[in-house]
C-alpha cells in the first residue's frame, strides 16, 4: 500500500519507481542542505540509507500524513537515531509537514532534534540515540498488535556497527521466539562505523548466517537498487511464521562523491559550499530553493539568538568570554586533557585504554596514536558498553589498570548495572570516562546530553567522581586517578573548548575543595584569580559563596567578577572538582562563612547541589520542631527566603 487516507481508504499518492528513486535524490538534497544550515549532524549514515527510507514511507508503509496517529499506521522504529535527517526528510516529504521545515535542524526549539524525540515531532514514533534499542521497542509494538489482533506491521532500521550491541541479540531472540512475522528489521549496511570499518572495529559478520541462526528470515540486497529494496519488503510481507531482515548492502555518503566510503563524514556537516558542490552532483543545484531555504534557517536562528539575548541578564557592559578588551581566556576543549594525560602515561604497562566507537572524539585513542607500540594495549569493543565495562573489570582483576570511555550518557547510563555489579560491587580498579558531559553534546539533542550521571555514579558503592573545571585540571585529574585511586572511578568531562584557568603551580589535591578568589582585573582572565586548597584558605568576610564542578567553576569565576564589579560583592568560589568523596567540610565552612550559597553545575535532579545541601544539612538530634527551625525548614523561614529571591530577581529586572 502506501500514503493514504485513513478516513476514505483512498490512497493519497502513488509512486511509481522512477518517482521514488527522484524523491530519494531530492531528500537527498534537502538533507544536505538541514545538514549544511545546521553546522553539524550525521551526514554519511543519512545518505546511506535514504534510497531504504524513500522506499518504506512512500510507498512499503500503511501511513496517513494527515492522521499520524492513525490506529492501523504501520510502525517505523528508527533504533539508529543518528540518522534522524532521513527520517525527517522522509516525513516530510511524505506530507507530515512542509518539508522546508527541516531546515531548522538541531536549532534550539526545533522539534527536528540532532536525534530524534518522539513528544516533539508527529510522525515519529519513539526518542532515540542509545544504539541498539529500537529492535526491542519494536517487538514490544509487534507482540501489541498481536495482543490487540491489528495487521499493521512493524519496521526497525538500524546501523551495521550498531549490530554490536548486545540488546539487539536479546531482541532478535525474542522476535523469532513469537514469530513476529509482522516484524521487519533493515540493517544498512555500509560497512563503516565511527572509529573505522566495521570489520576492524568489532566484526560482525557472517551477518546473514547469525539471523538466520536466531531462525529470521534474511534477503540481501543493494540498498541503493529501488526495484531489490521494493521486493525484499514484498518478500517481507509475504513469509510467514517468522521476523524479517533486509540487509541491505549499501554505501555510506551515497551520491556525494567527496562523501562517499569516507568514514570521517559520520559525524560531520557539509560547510555551504560543499552544499552547493553536492546539490550540482544530485542535479538539484537549480531544482531546490536553496538560498530561500539557507535564509529561512538563518532567520530562525536570528529569532533564537534574539530571545536568548532578550532573557540574559544586563549589567553595565559585556563580560562574555573575550568581549572585553582585558580578561582574555584561552579557550580548549577540557577532553583534550585527558587524551594528553593518556598520550604522556601510556607507556606504564598495567595501561589498556578500550574503545567504544567514538575514540577520537573523546581523545581516547591519543593513548595509541603517535605511540603504534601501544596499539596491543589498545582495545576496541565496538559499540558494546555494558560488555566494555566488564571486559575492564577482567582486566583489572588481573592488575591492568583499564581505562574506557565514551559520551557521559553511555558510559554512565547504558552499563549502570555493570558498574554497579561487577565493578563496584566488586571494587574494581576501573576508570571510566565520562566525556562530553553536561549540555556540551547540544544539537545531538536531549537523550544525548549527559545530566543524570552524577547522580548515577555517586549512588554507586566504592565508586569516586572527579569533574575537573578545564583542560589542565582534566589532565591532572586524569593522572591522579589513573595511578593513585583504587577502585571504580569515574572522570566527566566536557566536549567543548572552555576557558582555561588552571595551571601545573595551582593547588590541586583529589578530594579537597579549592578556593577561587577575584583579585582585579587583569590582561589575562586566568590573573584575575586566586586559588587556595580549601583547607589552607581563611575566609575573609566574603559575602556570598558559589559551589560549582566542571566548566561551571569557570562561569562561577566569571560571575564573581561581574558581582564584584557591578555590585562590589565578594565571592569566594568553591571549586569541587571532586564529587564523591565530596568535601564536606569545605562546603559547610563556605555555608557558614558567606551565609549564602548558590550551586552551580550541568546537571538535572540529583547531582552536586544535592550532595551540597546534604553537606550543608547534616542531621543533628533534636525535636522534630527543633530541627525544623535549625534547618530553616518552616515558613517563616520559607517566606523570607522566597522574599529575597523574589527582590533579587526585581533587582536584575
Ligand atoms: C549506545 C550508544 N553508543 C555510542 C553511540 C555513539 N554513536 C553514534 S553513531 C555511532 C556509530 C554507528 O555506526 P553504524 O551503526 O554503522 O551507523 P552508520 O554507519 O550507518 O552511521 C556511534 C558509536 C550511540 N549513539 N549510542
Ligand atoms: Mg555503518
Amino acid at each position: 500500500m502506501s500514503l493514504m487516507n485513513s478516513k476514505t481508504g483512498e490512497i493519497r499518492k502513488a509512486y511509481s519507481l522512477e518517482e521514488l528513486e527522484g524523491a530519494a535524490n531530492l531528500m537527498r538534497g534537502y538533507s544536505l542542505i538541514a545538514l549544511g544550515a545546521a553546522g553539524s549532524g550525521h551526514s554519511g549514515g543519512t545518505l546511506s540509507l535514504m534510497d531504504v527510507a524513500a522506499a518504506l514511507y512512500l510507498h512499503e508503509a500503511n501511513l496517513d500524513p494527515k492522521n499520524p496517529f492513525w490506529p492501523d499506521r504501520d510502525r517505523i522504529f528508527w533504533s539508529a537515531g543518528h540518522k534522524a535527517p532521513v527520517l525527517y526528510v522522509s516525513l516530510g516529504m511524505a506530507g507530515f509537514f512542509d518539508i522546508d521545515e527541516v531546515v531548522t535542524l538541531r536549532k534550539l526549539r526545533s522539534p527536528f532534534q540532532g536525534h530524534p524525540h518522539w513528544l516533539k515531532l508527529e510522525g515519529v514514533e519513539a526518542s532515540s540515540g542509545s544504539l541498539g534499542q529500537g529492535l526491542s521497542i519494536s517487538v514490544g509494538d509487534a507482540l501489541a498488535a498481536r495482543l490487540d489482533k491489528k495487521n499493521y506491521r512493524v519496521y526497525c532500521l538500524m546501523g551495521d556497527g550498531e549490530q554490536q550491541e548486545g540488546q539487539i541479540w536479546e531482541a532478535a531472540m525474542e522476535a523469532c521466539h513469537y514469530k513476529l512475522d509482522n516484524l521487519c528489521g533493515v540493517v544498512d549496511k555500509n560497512r563503516l562505523q565511527i572509529d573505522g570499518c566495521v570489520d576492524d572495529v568489532m566484526c560482525i559478520d557472517p551477518l546473514a548466517d547469525k539471523y538466520r541462526a536466531f531462525g529470521w528470515h534474511v534477503i540481501e540486497i543493494d540498498g541503493h537498487n529501488m526495484k531489490e529494496i521494493l521486493n525484499a519488503f514484498k518478500d517481507a510481507q509475504k513469509t510467514k511464521g517468522k521476523p524479517s531482515l533486509i540487509i541491505a548492502h549499501t554505501t555510506k555518503g551515497k551520491g556525494i562523491d567527496f562523501m562517499e566510503d569516507v568514514c570521517g563524514w559520520h559525524g560531520k556537516a557539509p560547510s555551504i559550499e560543499q552544499v552547493r558542490d553536492g546539490l550540482k552532483q544530485l542535479g538539484l543545484d537549480k531544482k531546490l530553493p536553496v538560498e530561500k531555504l539557507l535564509k529561512k534557517a538563518a532567520d530562525y536562528q536570528t529569532i533564537i539568538t534574539q530571545e536568548l539575548e532578550a532573557k540574559q541578564p544586563k549589567f553595565s557592559q559585556n563580560y562574555f568570554w573575550n568581549a572585553t578588551k582585558n580578561m582574555k581566556v584561552e579557550m580548549v576543549p577540557t577532553r583534550m586533557g585527558f587524551g594528553n594525560a593518556l598520550a604522556e602515561h601510556g607507556d606504564d604497562p598495567r595501561v589498556v585504554c578500550l574503545g567504544a566507537d567514538i575514540s577520537d572524539s573523546i581523545t581516547i585513542s591519543q593513548f595509541y596514536k603517535e605511540h603504534p607500540h601501544r596499539t596491543q594495549r589498545w582495545l576496541s569493543m565496538g559499540i558494546a558498553e555494558q560488555s566494555g565495562t566488564c571486559v575492564a573489570a577482567g582486566l583489572a582483576k588481573e592488575g591492568k589498570l583499564p581505562v574506557f570511555g565514551t559520551y557521559g550518557v553511555f558510559a554512565s547510563g547504558r552499563n549502570l548495572d555493570q558498574l554497579r555489579t561487577t565493578v563496584c560491587y566488586g571494587n574494581f580498579n576501573v576508570m571510566i570516562a565520562g566525556a562530553h558531559g553536561g549540555v556540551s553534546v547540544g544539537p545531538d539533542g536531549a537523550t544525548h546530553q549527559a545530566l543524570e550521571e552524577l547522580f548515577q555514579m555517586c549512588g554507586l558503592p566504592n565508586m569516586h567522581v572527579e569533574v575537573p573545571c578545564d583542560s589542565v585540571e582534566t589532565k591532572r585529574a586524569t593522572e591522579y586517578m589513573l595511578f593513585n585511586v583504587v577502585g571504580p572511578k569515574y572522570i566527566r568531562f566536557a566536549r567543548e573548548a572552555t576557558p582555561v584557568v588552571s595551571d601545573y603551580k595551582t593547588p590541586y589535591k583529589y578530594g579537597e575543595a579549592n578556593v577561587i578568589r577575584f583579585r582585579g582585573e587583569k590582561d589575562n582572565f586566568k590573573d584575575a584569580f586566586e586559588h587556595q586548597l580549601a583547607s589552607d584558605y581563611t575566609g575573609e568576610g566574603e559575602d556570598l559563596v558559589i559551589i560549582a564542578c566542571g566548566p561551571s567553576v569557570v562561569e562561577a569565576m566569571r560571575a564573581a567578577w561581574i558581582l564584584n564589579q557591578e555590585y562590589s560583592l565578594e565571592t569566594r568560589v568553591l571549586n569541587v572538582h571532586t564529587v564523591k568523596p565530596i568535601d564536606e567540610k569545605a562546603i559547610a565552612q563556605a555555608a557558614k562563612d558567606c551565609g549564602v550559597v548558590v550551586t552551580a553545575e550541568e546537571h538535572q535532579i540529583g547531582g552536586m547541589g544535592n550532595l551540597v545541601a546534604a553537606a550543608i544539612g547534616r542531621s543533628e538530634s533534636g525535636s522534630p520542631w527543633e530541627l525544623v527551625k535549625e534547618f530553616e525548614l518552616s515558613a517563616e523561614h520559607i517566606a523570607a527566603k522566597a522574599k529575597t529571591l523574589h527582590d533579587l530577581k526585581l533587582s536584575i529586572g
